[in-house]
């Protein structure tokens, strides 16, 4: 389902975060080294072939909450925007760490007139972030940058299974309603 808030579509789907072929750019949960690994990272590597890894070379390694942007090669965006979230636990503080990863990648995205970008869950995964406090500490961002944002005009939460697209409708309902 579509939200629209301050003019900003915010949706919540099931899919794969590599075959978001309407949006400009998308986010990778990435690696320091900005290298294939699993899970997202490496849904995003396969699709856009040995030359995104290629182009990561010199921007590696990236710290905890830092963002950047590359071309998206053979994956039909324009842009992959490269977040490193926090070691659940480990990276401290762990949920100023996620809130800058979507700051920054938003912040990322209004520098290079990116119109629409499309997030997964990061840190959820390999990461071990609880999913429900991840998605208060996502929204809770984005919400308080949309009142600023000039470019984007469309964000997408991607999610992997049904249960976690319809724990993020059930909180973004939450922040609708107040
Ligand atoms: N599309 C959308 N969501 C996905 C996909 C996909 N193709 N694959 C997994 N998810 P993760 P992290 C979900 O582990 O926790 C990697 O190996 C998944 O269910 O990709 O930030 C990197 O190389 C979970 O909810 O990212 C890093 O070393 C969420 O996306 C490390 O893992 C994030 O899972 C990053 O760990």
């Amino acid at each position: 389902m579509k939200h629209e808030f301050f003019g900003v579509t915010v949706e919540c789907v099931k899919g794969n975060i590599a075959a978001q072929a309407d949006m400009d750019a998308i986010v990778n949960a990435a690696n320091a080294m900005l290298r294939m690994g699993g899970g997202v990272a490496g849904a995003i590597h396969r699709g856009a072939g040995p030359g995104l890894e290629e182009e990561c070379r010199e921007l590696a390694p990236i710290q905890p909450g830092q963002v950047v942007i590359t071309g998206a090669h053979n994956l039909p965006n324009r842009y992959v925007i490269h977040c490193l979230g926090p070691v659940y636990g480990k990276d401290e503080p762990s949920d100023q760490l996620l809130s800058s990863c979507y700051r920054n990648a938003l912040q990322l995205a209004e520098n290079n007139r990116i119109r629409s970008i499309a997030f997964p869950a990061i840190s959820t995964g390999f990461f071990g972030f609880p999913l429900e406090l991840a998605t208060r500490i996502a929204f809770q961002t984005i919400f308080n940058m949309l009142p600023r944002l000039l470019i984007v005009r469309h964000i997408r939460f991607v999610l992997f299974s049904d249960a976690d697209r319809q724990l993020y409708e059930q909180i973004l309902d939450e922040f609708e309603e107040t």
